[in-house]
This record gives structure tokens, C-alpha cells and sequence, in this order.
């Protein structure tokens, strides 16, 4: 049987797209990417992007002339469509904790996180510069201005959440307990739901990948939560990871 192409519409440090990334790669699909910038270009903004993702997000996956949106439904579609080892959980115990971990990584507020351990040390901060490019884009198009007025508006919760050193810790705090709960959940097994790769992986290792990029994995490097990384280090060694270009450590900026 032969398998239709596969186009991701892709950002590189997108979490999203990365967790889409190591699926498409644990599954064994050839697939190409197009990058759709979505900071400097605001391309997602752009119609023939909407046309594709109305929500103006990345990804985007096109099988054959299909387009899934949303990384929730793209992930389990690809696990259903391609040839290849089966990517979910088999036991109800081993799937319910499969959802739960990528119920609980999708959870988190990712734009906290970026943002929690830099302060703008003066002069503007890189919100404040965000919500100001986002405001000039929405003149320059009025005809975007559904897409950006979301944008927008999100820009400023993020700015409110920020001014409050109690939500922010909150948030961290969130993505500590995700961590933990992971770390408990390693007990005794190789991957995040059981003794095989799962979708659970491709979040799991998005969000560690994510969380060290911003420093926090000192919550796992220093002897505690030994499970996670031991774990982490695994999923680093695994193929996937680099066919993916998971990415960890360099700039914080494009997200
Ligand atoms: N629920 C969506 C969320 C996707 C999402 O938030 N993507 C971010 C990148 S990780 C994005 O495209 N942001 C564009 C923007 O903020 O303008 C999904 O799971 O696919």
C-alpha cells in the first residue's frame, strides 16, 4: 500500500511541532517540512496559512490532500494512518496513564515558563515588544484581525501573569509537579506509559527537551527525580530525537 505524502507545516522550536516530530519519526514516515515562521514573518497570520489552520498555530499536517490541525489529534492520526510499530498504549492502566501525561504536558503555560527566569532588566521587555509587533501586524492587515486580536489578547494575560511573581510560581510549579509525576510514573519502566515508546514519549521528551532549554533541569541534574534523568538521557540517545532536531539548549528567543 502506498502511503499519500505527508507535509508538516512547521515551526523548529515549536513544542508542538517537535512532539509531531518525534512521532512522525518513532513511526518510521518520510514527511517534508515546511517552515512557517511564526515569529519575525508572522506568517501563520497569513490567509493562505488560515485557509489551512484557521486558529493561525503551528502545526499543520497535510496527508495527501487532508489537513489535521491540532497536535492532540495530529499525533494519534499518525499513529493510526502509517505503517509502523503501534505507537499507543495496549493496556487500559498503561493507555490511561499515557493520556494523562499528554493531557498534563499540554496543560502547562509554556509562555510562563519562556519568560519566569528573565525579567526585563529594563528597557522593554520582549512581551511588551511581542504585543507591540503584534498590534503593528493587525494595522498593517486589518483583514487578519480575528487571528490577532486572539494574539493580542493573549500577549497581555501573559504580560498581567508575569507582573504576579505568585502565578508565575504557580505555573513553575505546575511544570515541577508534571515532572514528579513523571519521575513517579518511570518507576520500574523504560518509557513514560510502559515498556514500549508511546505517544507519552513525544510529549514527555517535547517538555524536558523544553524545560532544559529554560534551565529548570536542574530540577532532575543535581540527584533528585533520578527516574526522569536517567529517562531523559535515554530518549536523548534514541535516533528519534536527532531525526527530530529536538531542541534543548541554545537561544531562548524563537519559540
Ligand atoms: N492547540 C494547538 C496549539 C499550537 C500552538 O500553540 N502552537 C504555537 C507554537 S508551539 C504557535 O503556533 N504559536 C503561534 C503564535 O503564538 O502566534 C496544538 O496543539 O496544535
Amino acid at each position: 500500500m502506498s502511503s499519500p505524502p505527508v507535509l508538516l507545516y512547521d515551526y523548529p522550536a515549536s513544542i508542538c511541532c517537535q512532539m509531531v516530530r518525534l512521532t512522525l519519526a518513532e513511526k518510521g514516515v518520510s514527511y517534508e517540512r515546511r517552515n512557517v515562521d511564526i515569529m519575525d514573518k508572522a506568517e501563520q497570520f497569513e490567509p493562505w496559512y488560515t485557509a489551512l489552520n484557521p486558529r493561525a498555530v503551528v502545526p499543520t499536517l497535510a496527508i495527501g490532500d487532508e489537513i489535521v490541525t491540532d497536535t492532540m489529534t495530529i499525533v494519534p492520526r499518525i499513529d493510526r494512518e502509517f505503517e509502523g510499530p503501534s505507537l499507543t498504549a495496549r493496556t487500559p492502566d498503561e493507555r490511561a496513564s499515557m493520556e494523562s501525561i499528554m493531557r498534563d504536558v499540554m496543560a502547562l503555560h509554556y509562555g510562563v515558563l519562556l519568560y519566569a527566569r528573565r525579567p526585563a532588566l529594563g528597557g522593554r521587555s520582549p512581551v511588551v515588544e511581542r504585543g507591540a509587533f503584534l498590534r503593528r501586524e493587525r494595522e498593517s492587515h486589518p483583514e487578519r484581525a480575528e487571528a490577532l486580536d486572539r494574539r493580542i489578547a493573549g500577549n497581555e494575560r501573559l504580560l498581567r501573569t508575569l507582573a504576579d511573581p505568585i502565578e508565575v510560581e504557580r505555573h513553575v510549579g505546575e511544570a515541577r509537579a508534571v515532572v514528579e509525576r513523571l519521575d513517579a510514573a518511570l518507576a520500574g519502566r523504560d518509557f513514560a506509559s510502559g515498556s514500549r515508546w508511546t505517544l507519552a514519549d513525544a510529549f514527555a521528551t517535547a517538555a524536558l527537551a523544553r524545560f532544559r532549554l529554560h534551565g529548570f533541569d536542574r530540577w532532575w541534574s543535581n540527584g533528585d527525580l533520578s527516574n526522569v534523568a536517567r529517562y531523559y538521557a535515554r530518549m536523548q540517545a534514541r535516533k528519534s530525537f536527532v531525526d527530530a532536531g529536538v531542541i534543548d539548549t541554545g537561544t531562548e528567543r524563537d519559540l
